[in-house]
């Protein structure tokens, strides 16, 4: 006979000892799009006590939705390893040019990177920083729903060795520090440049370019990178994201 406690009971322990586990991290990473989900993926396969925190019931970001709605996405030459290393075979539109599934893109690198040993927390948003002598130190969250209906709820707090900001577009972990501590970063104007308009080419090696540490303890990836740094955008081609997810991680393991 099925118990309905113990299943609440299951699923209360199951859920208190991984945020147990998720207190002291060696990278916590804010977002859930492709650049966090690659990083998280490749820290995690490095042995490295790694935890992904995203707003919104859904992992993935902006890959779901593909370009306006039309669920495909398009990853160029450059990452074509990325697409080798997550087993997405993609087919080729133009020499140059892989055409994948928007679904199975996301579904895959979600897949991977919880099997790598990523800890993954849905509904769960960043609402502020620690600070701890003049670095970012972890970070203060809130579930996503506190967060969205603005309710005076007080956080809870995690410590990390790095925070990853992968929250794309808003780049909002690198905005809350900015906002709150007045703080320079490491790009051209010490502050958040802000994102630039259409150019794919551009914008795409810009997202590897500028993904970096812009402050003691605090990266930068992805969409949030070019906000941060100041690239343009480029639609909905994904090798950038990709590779600046990789790129992350590759910077934040050789610091740990
Ligand atoms: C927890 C949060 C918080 C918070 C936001 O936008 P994303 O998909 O991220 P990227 O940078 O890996 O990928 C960008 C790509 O999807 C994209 O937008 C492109 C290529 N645009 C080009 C163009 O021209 O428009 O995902 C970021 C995630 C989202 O799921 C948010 O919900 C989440 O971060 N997030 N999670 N706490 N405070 N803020």
């Amino acid at each position: 006979m099925l118990n309905e406690v113990t299943i609440s009971r299951a699923i209360m322990d199951a859920y208190f000892k991984k945020l147990d586990r998720c207190l002291e991290l060696d990278c916590a990473i804010v977002g859930g799009g492709p650049s966090g989900l690659v990083a998280g993926y490749y820290l995690a396969k490095a042995g490295r006590k790694v935890a992904l925190f995203e707003r919104k019931l859904s992992i993935g970001g902006g890959v779901w939705g593909g370009g306006m709605m039309f669920n495909s996405i398009v990853v160029q030459e450059e990452a074509r390893q990325l697409l080798d290393e997550f087993g997405l075979a993609g087919a080729v539109y133009a020499p140059g040019y892989y055409v994948l599934d928007a679904v199975d893109v996301t579904a895959t690198l979600i897949f991977k990177a919880v099997r790598a040993g990523l800890e993954i927390f849905n509904l769960i948003a960043m609402e502020d920083v620690v600070i701890k002598n003049g670095r970012v130190a972890g970070l203060v969250i809130n579930w996503g729903a506190v967060d969205t209906l603005k309710w005076h709820v007080d956080p809870l707090t995690l410590h990390a060795k790095y925070v990853l900001d992968g929250t794309g577009h808003p780049a909002n972990v690198a905005s809350v520090l900015v906002r709150k501590m007045g703080v320079h970063l490491n790009t051209e104007t010490g502050g958040i440049v802000g994102e630039k308009s259409m150019d794919a080419e551009r914008g795409e090696s810009q997202t590897v370019l500028n993904t970096r540490e812009v402050y003691p303890g605090l990266f930068v990836s992805g969409m949030a990178a070019n906000a941060v740094c100041g690239g343009y955008r480029m639609g909905p081609v994904f090798g950038g994201m990709l590779l600046s997810g990789r790129k992350a991680a590759q910077d934040i393991l050789v610091r740990l």
